[in-house]
């Protein structure tokens, strides 16, 4: 299995442990990760779903927020970007309209199960981490410093089982495992400054 589809069986045995459980049938995807990719590339704003004119993880965050929503029976007023997974680092929180979940709605369902789930945020995520450079975990094109510390907070949250949220881990999970060993810890961020250092000298 290449890396995409590697991570992406851990994303899903995470997504589907949850809200599927009580399911006597288990709604099956009609598309790959793989084959979505291609979709989600050429499109132009399909998924842009909090219509902010950017496809980005924000946008699978809608359809996080959509999907407990649907889980609950009850409509939340905002949704909530943390200051750990918005590029700049700053907290955001919108207000969630109802021509934000109309366009989930209708285009959300990604995998083609018939269902907006948690598993169309991870295609969604998946598509949006796989043409990024492993590192740059703010995605802001460059390799630097501020990702470094990034790895590093998220290694000290979770030391002391400070739960990330979902697109935060998913972040981690494909750009912040740098010497591929299975964990995000501090020798990533090591990494993170080396080739910094090297990139800075050349
Ligand atoms: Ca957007
Ligand atoms: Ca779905
Ligand atoms: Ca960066």
């Amino acid at each position: 299995m290449n890396r995409i589809a590697i991570l992406f069986s851990a994303v899903i045995s995470s997504a589907m442990a949850a809200p599927f459980n009580s399911l006597a049938v288990v709604p099956q995807p009609q598309k790959t990760v793989e084959e979505f990719i291609v979709i989600y590339r050429n499109s132009e704003d399909e998924f842009d779903f909090n219509l902010d004119g950017v496809v980005d993880t924000i946008d699978a965050k809608c359809v996080l927020t959509r999907c407990s929503e649907l889980v609950v029976g009850k409509n939340t007023s905002v949704v909530v970007v943390d200051e750990f997974e918005s590029e700049n680092g700053e907290r955001l929180t919108f207000e969630f309209t109802n021509k934000m979940r109309e366009k989930i709605d209708e285009f959300g369902d990604v995998d083609g199960d018939s269902l907006v789930s948690a598993i169309d945020a991870a295609y969604l995520l998946t598509a949006y981490y796989s043409d990024k450079e492993i590192g740059d975990v703010n995605t802001d094109g460059k390799l630097d410093a501020k990702d470094a510390s990034k790895i590093l907070k998220f290694y000290a949250d979770n030391s002391v089982s400070i739960q990330s949220n979902y697109v935060t881990e998913k972040n981690m999970e494909y750009l912040g495992d740098l010497n591929s060993d299975g964990k995000v810890d501090s020798s990533d961020a090591s990494y993170v400054l080396v080739e910094y250092s090297r990139l800075a000298t050349e």
